[in-house]
């Protein structure tokens, strides 16, 4: 049998990370709109957390972040002239169209696509599509560079099928993995793939949030199983709790975690939650053979507003080189006593394989609301097509180092949105990526690389 490992890609913060509270219906996002960000110290906490995930023994890989202020997107908005009077001119007439272009959001790579392994898909090979993330304008422009870094990291095509984001349309919204598990008795095993969205954007008189919006929709999910070759027998699409979206669960990873033959979630997480969870078990029985281990809290134990501002299921669900598992969860669930006691009932449990809990933090990221499972995209490949894709993205302690001293060097250490307006942010961010893409050997992958 061949042999899958699960690889944790995490995207690296952007020089330009900002507090401009983007984010409708994500609360951290609004609540802290215009704090003073510190990109530095974001990036460094983000590479932390890989190393220390590295060094638990998993596997981890690395997305480079995206070029910002976008440029490209001014001129398509209609600002024109040099880049300083671009940047000028949409501070002074519209400068949440320039704050809009200027978010480090590619960092939350979660949402940069939906990854499926060869292990399950019809024809044998792994598919990987980015998200549109139609929903939010300052996401939406991730698309085409998400597109173009798969590109580059997978491009032998006897392993890999890259795809095209779906259209960019809101009712094709599709936030990737943020919204997609995959469940198996071990990696190696064939999975499950459970796909959650928030509304249906054709069918009439269906359940939908009323107050914030469902980025994700049944349409986008459902193409998103077809084009990865997923079959009726290995895939599920079901409905996340109108009513969490509205309580600011805007993707389901806020309130739901998998791992292997691993679910953890929130009784207040789905739409019609009986039904989701034994339509999932039986399905998890029919593939794998083996039950499915259910470790579910209530409300009664920790409320939604308490998920919400905690992020305990924003944690990522890893299994160790023992085979145990673990928690990584944000320093914010040991900080809340509530959560903190419920995921001691958890780890202290004979009834799951969770007996491990590290807290990380990445304060920075989750003051947008990011925590540790916003930060990683999971990909699980075998050896031959570890060996296929593109090599200095894997993450090594010499990698690490190379990191850190490229933040250290280029990384500002406080940012306001006055700043964006400055052409001297622009200039350094895009001299830092363009060591970056050395570091990475990526080439050419920004537009301002392009152009000149
Ligand atoms: O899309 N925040 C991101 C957070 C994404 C979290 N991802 C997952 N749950 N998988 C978002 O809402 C805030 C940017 C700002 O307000 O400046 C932001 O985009």
């Amino acid at each position: 049998m061949n042999k899958y490992y699960e690889f944790n890609f995490d995207g690296i913060v952007g020089p330009t990370h900002n507090y401009a509270g983007l984010s409708h219906g994500n609360m951290a996002s609004t609540n802290h709109k215009d704090r003073v960000s510190n990109p530095k110290e974001a990036a460094l906490q983000g590479l932390k957390k890989m190393k220390t995930l590295y060094d638990l023994g998993l596997k981890q890989g690395i997305l480079p972040p995206h070029s910002r202020p976008h440029i490209p997107t001014l001129k398509q908005m209609g600002f024109s002239g040099t880049d300083s009077q671009i940047l000028e001119k949409a501070y002074k007439t519209n400068k949440s169209i320039l704050l809009n272009c200027c978010s480090a959001s590619s960092m939350w790579t979660a949402n940069a696509g939906t990854f499926t392994p060869s292990r399950d898909t019809s024809d044998g090979k792994a598919h990987v599509t980015p998200a549109n993330l139609a929903t939010m304008f300052h996401r939406n422009i991730e698309a085409e560079t998400n597109y173009k870094i798969f590109q580059r990291y997978f491009k032998n095509p006897e392993h890999f099928v890259v795809h095209e984001a779906l259209p960019s349309n809101i009712a094709v919204g599709d936030e990737g993995a943020a919204n997609h598990t995959r469940l198996a008795a071990s990696h190696s095993d064939p999975g499950v793939h459970f796909f959650v969205f928030g509304k249906y954007a054709f069918r009439r008189g269906m359940m939908r949030p009323k107050h914030f919006p469902a980025r994700q929709t049944f349409e986008a999910s459902q193409a998103i199983a077809n084009l990865h070759n997923l079959t009726a027998q290995n895939h599920l699409i079901v409905q996340q709790n109108p009513l969490a979206i509205d309580n600011g669960v805007f993707h389901n990873d806020v309130i739901s975690v998998g791992n292997e033959y691993v679910f953890f979630y929130h009784d207040f997480a789905f739409f019609d939650g009986y039904k989701t969870i034994e339509d999932l078990k039986k399905m998890f029985f029919d593939v794998t053979g083996v039950d499915l281990c259910l470790v579910s809290v209530s409300a009664h134990e920790v409320t939604v507003a308490e998920c919400v501002s905690s992020y305990l299921f924003n944690s990522q669900l890893v299994t160790l080189p023992s085979g145990d598992m673990a928690l990584i969860a944000p320093i914010e669930s040991e900080k809340n006593k509530v959560v903190k006691k419920c995921i001691e009932k958890i780890t202290s449990s004979t009834k799951n394989p969770i007996n491990k809990v590290v807290f990380m933090d990445v304060r920075e990221s989750m003051n947008n609301g990011g925590g540790p499972a916003c930060l990683r995209m999971r990909m699980t490949l075998n050896e031959q097509e570890i060996a296929a894709m593109h090599q200095p993205v894997l993450f090594s302690d010499n990698l690490y180092d190379n990191l850190t001293n490229w933040v250290q060097k280029h990384y500002r250490d406080e940012l306001r949105g006055e700043d964006f307006q400055d052409p001297a942010l622009l200039m350094e961010s895009r001299q830092a990526l363009d060591e970056l893409t050395q570091i990475l050997d990526l080439g050419s992958i920004y537009d301002f690389q392009q152009n000149g």
